[in-house]
Parts: C-alpha cells; structure tokens; sequence
C-alpha cells in the first residue's frame, strides 16, 4: 500500500494535487504538510501537519511514523521572490531537496516526485521549441537551484537507486489558489482583474511569449509520470512539458472574446527580464514518446474555464 507525503500542499500546486492524490490512493494515505495553514478541504478530508521540511529531523519522524512510501516535495520559493531573497531561496530551495533526497535514500522510499520549471533555461537557449537536451545557462535564482536539482536527483537516481521523478512544469494557470511569486503570474492575475475591473496592467511586454499550461492538465501530467512503469522512463532528471504557448497580448485578446469591454495595458518590471530569458515553446516529445503525455486544454478552453470559475467564486 503507498503512503504519500506532499510537502508544500497549501501552495498553488499542492492545493490540487493533494486533492486529487487522495481521491486515488485514499483520504488517509495522503499526508499533506506544509509551513503554513492549509486550505479548509485539505484539512476536511485527510490529515495535515505543519512541517518546515528545512527540519530534517521533524521530516524524518514523520516519514518514519507514517511509513511514507513516496513524497511529492513541492515547498519551494518562486522566481520573481527568489530575486528578492536570492541566498535565502537558494537556502530553502536546495536544502529542502537534500533533506528530501538523503531520507529517501537512508529509508528506501519508493518514489520522489520534485519539479523543475522551464526557468532552468537561460538567454543562450533556443527560444523556439527548446529541445530537451540543450544549452542550460540559468541567470536567475531560482533557474539555478531548478538546474542544480535536476543534477541532484539524477545523482542520487545512478548512484543510489533512489526513483527520482521530475517534469519540468510552464506556467501554471489555476483558480482554486493565488499563484506563488513568479513570473508567470500574470497569466493567473489577469483573470481576477478582468472580471473585478475590466483591466489589467501587466508586468510583462504585450509580446512576451512563455509556456503555460492549466493545473488539471499539470495535475495529471504530474500523477501519469508518478504512475509510469519505471522501465519506461529513459531520463531521471526532468521531462520537458510544453503546455500552450502565448503573450499577453494573445491571452487578453482571448479575455476580450468573453469581456469585450476588458483593457490591458503594459508596465513591464524586474520580471521582464526573467521572462525574457526563458524559452517561448519548449519540445516536449521525449515525455510524449515515454510516458504518453499529452493535454486536454488549448487556450480558448482554459480561458473559458478560468473566467466560469473565478466568476462564481468572486460571486459568492
Ligand atoms: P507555491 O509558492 O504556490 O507553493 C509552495 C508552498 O511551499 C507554499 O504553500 C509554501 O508555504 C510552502 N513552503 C515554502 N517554504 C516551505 C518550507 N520551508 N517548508 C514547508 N513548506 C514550505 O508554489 P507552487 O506554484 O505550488 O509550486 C510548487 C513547485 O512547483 C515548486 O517547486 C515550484 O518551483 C514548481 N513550479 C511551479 C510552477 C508554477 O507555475 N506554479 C512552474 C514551474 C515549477
Ligand atoms: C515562475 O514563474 O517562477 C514559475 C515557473 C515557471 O517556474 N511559475
């Protein structure tokens, strides 16, 4: 029987996937953690503790207590604040993952599940359908912990036998949490002020292209390589995800087909140049070719749904 850790679970990600990790493997078999309070569902359907996974010692009882068999480590700080506090995340960033990794390694778990991010890219990549083996110069903070993990779960995958499964998430789109502190974030913002303003300023250039891809699609990309015969998977570092690629530009115009009235105007910050190192659309076929990923969102259907469903929630 699995018993799974999520560390991170009050965060936009976490939020989600410990939902959906106890609708399969169980309400009490999903031990959901995080620095700070949880949302009420978490704590409603499954048990909950604050943990700073920095505490390797408080980490360590509860797996041992628990008897986890796979951890989802999630806890990370995000490029746009990791700016702000560089040796600080870089702090978090890495020593939550050795933490992580060490455990894994002195008590035999099965399976960790950490994300990297297309942040691990920096200006001298291809920006266009970035390859999955290419040049990775990260400039940021953030970027270089996401590289320097990547290195460090492959390590421990050859050298220890620790299952190490990693994808390296676009921009996540969601309404059920706020997004973390990144540069993507715009593409979550923009849809609380189009319904509550009818316009949003945007922190990056009409024509800055990322990937982005919305959470129920990231959701099951995350739980099919999780679930993916071992056999099947050719790299133990991070998979490239591509999800949908656009600009700000082309995301308002969409925004513009439910709320004709929506203006958005533009005042790029110290984010544009984060943005601007990153890969536009990003390769994904090596995920698709091993583990059969694949999407069920494009743009027009995440748009749609992201106006219904923050519509309703900013109504109640
Ligand atoms: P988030 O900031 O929304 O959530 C992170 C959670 O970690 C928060 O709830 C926070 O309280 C918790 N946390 C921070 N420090 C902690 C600590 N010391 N101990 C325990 N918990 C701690 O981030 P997210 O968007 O949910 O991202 C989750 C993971 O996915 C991160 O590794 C992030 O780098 C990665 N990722 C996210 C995106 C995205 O667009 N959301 C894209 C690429 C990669
Ligand atoms: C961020 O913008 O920092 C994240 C990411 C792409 O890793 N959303």
């Amino acid at each position: 029987m699995e018993k799974i850790l999520v560390i991170g679970c009050s965060g936009q990600i976490g939020s989600e996937l410990t939902l959906e990790l106890r609708k399969i493997y169980g309400n009490n078999n999903v031990i959901a953690t995080d620095i700070r309070p949880a949302p009420v569902d978490i704590i409603g359907s499954g048990p909950f503790e604050i943990l700073d996974v920095l505490d390797a010692s408080k980490l360590q009882l509860i797996l041992e207590h628990e008897k986890i068999t796979q951890i989802y480590h999630l806890a990370a700080i995000l490029s746009g604040n990791a700016e702000k506090r560089p040796l600080a995340s870089w702090d978090i960033n890495m020593r939550s993952l050795m933490n992580v990794l060490e455990l894994a390694r002195e008590l035999k778990l099965k399976k960790i599940f950490w994300p990297s991010s297309i942040a691990v890219f920096g200006p001298s990549t291809p920006r266009m359908n970035t390859p999955q083996y290419t040049i990775m110069e990260p400039n940021t903070v953030y970027g270089i912990s996401k590289l320097a993990g990547e290195r460090w779960i492959e390590y421990y995958f050859n050298k220890y036998g620790v299952d190490t499964r990693s994808l390296r998430y676009p921009g996540l789109i969601s309404y059920k949490t706020e997004a973390g502190g990144g540069t993507t974030d715009y593409a979550v913002e923009i849809f609380y002020e189009a319904i509550k303003y009818k316009k949003y300023q945007c922190f990056l250039g009409p024509d800055s292209a990322l990937p982005m891809m919305f959470m129920p699609d990231a959701i099951k990309a995350t739980i099919d390589v999780m679930e993916s015969d071992a056999s099947k998977l050719s790299l133990h570092s991070s998979y490239n995800v591509a999800g949908i690629c656009f600009t700000p530009g082309i995301l308002a115009g969409e925004i513009k087909k439910h709320i004709p009235e929506f203006e958005i105007t533009y005042k790029p910050d110290f984010r544009q140049a984060i943005a601007d190192s990153w890969p536009a659309c990003i390769d994904d076929s090596v995920a698709r070719k091993d583990w059969g990923l694949n999407y069920v969102y494009d743009l027009a259907g995440m748009t749609k749904e992201m106006l219904n469903e923050i519509g309703k929630k900013l109504a109640q």
